[in-house]
């Protein structure tokens, strides 16, 4: 099976779910990283430079043998299942795994659909009620977020985490986890897996901070 996973240079959650499971499970596979010119083509004619097709102009993109497949959601649990991070029998765990995906999804939407200057108090107690939920969610004793063994969960949760304290985004203060530690356990969990750390030297910025959550 050929597999290339195509996003931008950098490492978001809607594509980590996919190139970290893929890695973790001894999978090779092509991680290919467009420019932003690129993908201005991508948006408007459905197709990167190469010919490759984008279905829906949006990454990230999975091609497997030739057959392009969109939506993070769908390339997380197909990347899951072939790496052993997602249940291909167990309809119970798998939802429970689903629902932290979509909660990732909710998040990034309602962080990305605002502009800086709409991230303002009431913005930031919608967010912060959010964070609590999904903290009060997590049991206290628990690494992982389902079953005690790493999943795309926690991947998905752990970058979605990283982007929205990074300090990159207007507005949102690089201490918005502060007061939620089940949510800080499971980032510190997940990003200390030997395999996550082992990717996170190979392929991110010299500049990331590991241990910040
Ligand atoms: N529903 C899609 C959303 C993906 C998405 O919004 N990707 C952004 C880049 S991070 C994009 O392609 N935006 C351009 C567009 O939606 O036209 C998914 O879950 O993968």
């Amino acid at each position: 099976m050929k597999i290339s996973l195509i996003y931008f240079d950098f490492p978001f959650w809607r594509a980590e779910i996919a190139r970290l499971s893929l890695y973790l499970g001894n999978i090779e596979f092509e991680d290919l990283r467009i420019t932003s010119d690129e993908f201005q083509r991508v948006k408007s004619n459905g197709h990167l430079d190469n010919g490759i097709k984008i279905p829906f102009h949006q990454l990230p993109c999975l091609v497997v043998d030739k057959i392009s497949v969109a939506q993070t959601g769908g390339i997380g649990r197909f990347c899951g299942k072939l790496a052993d991070l997602y249940p291909q029998n167990n309809n119970i765990e798998a939802a429970l795994i689903d629902q932290y995906i979509d909660i990732a999804t909710d998040i990034t939407e309602m962080v990305s659909k605002t502009k800086a200057e709409d991230r303002n108090n009431i913005f930031i107690e919608s967010l912060k009620r959010k964070l609590s939920i999904l903290n009060n969610s997590i049991d206290s004793e628990n690494n992982y977020l389902v079953n005690a063994k790493i999943s795309i969960a926690d991947i998905a949760i752990w970058r979605m985490i990283g982007w929205l304290i990074s300090g990159n985004l207007d507005g949102i203060q690089s201490d918005i986890l502060k007061s939620y530690k089940n949510i800080s356990k499971i980032c510190l969990s997940t990003e200390s897996h030997p395999k996550v750390n082992e990717w996170i030297n190979k392929t991110y910025p010299k500049t990331y901070i590991k241990g910040n959550f």
